[in-house]
């Protein structure tokens, strides 16, 4: 910047002239004018009105002037920054909204396009239910214990009080696994290792690995040479569970089995037992839990038939009893001090009932249509 010069004519300073001015300011609103987008509006922006543009230069050149001269080269240098600096914010008002309208345009989403998501999987209801269970039981203090399902027959059925000649030891009922060495198909029974037919060998191993009181909850897959009908399946679940301590009664197996039908099906739905046999148990039961839908009053109700129960007020359950002396035995637990109760139930039939499925075989055939309604139950 020049030093003050008293005798300065600011017509003379070319910086400061008129048409100097005119013309910067003319070529900074062509400059405006000819951005075809912010980034070159800006590179106009620093050339015209920046700190080293030549009206910025020219402002600077006002405080070196007379008194008398600084007004009114002030007020056209002012004007011209002010009128400049209002082209500028119309053209970058004018840029911004053609930014804002191709964008619109570029970055459109058409929402009726068919999705990608992967949607989300659901587990299988025999899984959640099977655990649904397992918790109830855990909360009362059981353990879950679990076996092998390729299971030695002596655990299967010898140390269950299973006689030699008992027919469900037949092959009708038993996968036997063949041995390496057998011949054929009538030697396969020979090898004494069967696809477990029930989860009550589980109840043979907790005994042998645990001192009582014993008390366990048994899931797993069991296996019969059942064909595949919409109520069988030859690969199903069971669930069983074993208590062993002094004093037990069939009083508590009852209690106990309220409880898990309550937690399952709603408060108050109780259960009833029905004389069986199982070598393994004695005495032996069937038991029964009261129709959760109908609770009982569509029984000789024509006019309300339930489907659930069929009308009958109650829905069978599966078996149960007093561990047999000879298994406790077996097991190496003094019957004299000990008993015990048990009960074996089929998860996929529970869930047919639970839930009116009318057909096993979907439970089996992996679609997803079917296990999805279930949802993510965890
Ligand atoms: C037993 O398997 C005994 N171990 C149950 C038991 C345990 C009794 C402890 C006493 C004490 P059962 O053969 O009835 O019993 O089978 C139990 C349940 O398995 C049946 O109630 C039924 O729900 C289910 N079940 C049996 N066969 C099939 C099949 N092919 N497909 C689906 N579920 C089946």
């Amino acid at each position: 910047m020049s030093a003050p010069n008293k005798s300065y004519d600011p017509v003379e300073v070319e910086a400061l002239k008129p048409e100097e001015i005119a013309r910067m300011r003319d070529e900074a609103l062509a400059a405006f004018a000819a951005a075809g987008d912010l980034a070159a509006l800006h590179e106009a922006k620093i050339a015209h009105i920046g700190d080293r543009s030549p009206l910025a230069l020219a402002n600077r050149e006002i405080g070196a002037l007379p008194p008398h001269a600084k007004a009114d080269a002030g007020k056209r240098v002012g004007g011209t920054r002010a009128e400049v600096g209002r082209a500028l914010a119309t053209r970058q008002e004018e840029l911004e909204a053609e930014r804002d309208a191709r964008v619109l345009v570029e970055e459109a989403v058409d929402v009726t396009l068919p999705g990608d998501r992967i949607t989300p999987g659901a587990r299988h209801p025999l899984t959640t239910l099977s655990e649904r269970i397992e918790d109830i039981f855990v909360a009362m203090g059981y353990e879950v214990a679990e076996g092998p399902e390729v299971e030695a027959e002596w655990f299967n059925f010898d140390a269950l009080n299973f006689t030699p000649d008992h027919p469900a030891r037949a092959m009708q009922d038993t996968f036997f696994v063949r041995s390496a060495g057998a011949a054929d198909a009538a030697a396969e029974g020979e090898s004494g290792v069967v696809l477990r037919t029930h989860t009550s060998p589980v109840q043979v191993r907790s005994m042998l690995d645990r001192e009582p009181p014993i008390y366990v909850v048994c899931p797993g897959r069991v296996y019969r040479t059942d064909e595949l009908d919409a109520t069988h399946t030859p690969v199903f679940h069971q669930v069983e569970l074993l208590a062993i301590d002094e004093g037990l009664t069939m009083a508590d197996l009852k209690g106990t089995m309220d409880h898990m039908v309550s937690a399952l099906f709603g408060e108050g739905v109780s259960t009833r037992v029905r004389p069986n046999y199982f070598p393994f148990t004695e005495p032996s039961a069937e038991m029964d839990m009261q129709c959760y839908v109908c609770r009982g009053a569509s029984v000789g109700d024509p006019d309300h038939p339930c489907r659930t129960c069929s009308s009958e007020g109650w829905i069978e359950l599966g078996g149960c009893g007093m561990v047999n002396p000879r298994v406790l035995i077996a097991c190496g637990i003094d019957p004299e001090k000990y008993s015990g109760f048990a009960f074996g139930f089929g998860i996929e039939r529970m869930l047919m009932f639970r839930h009116n499925v009318e057909d096993m075989r979907d439970m089996v055939e992996g679609d997803v249509r079917f296990t999805r309604p279930f949802g993510m139950e965890i």
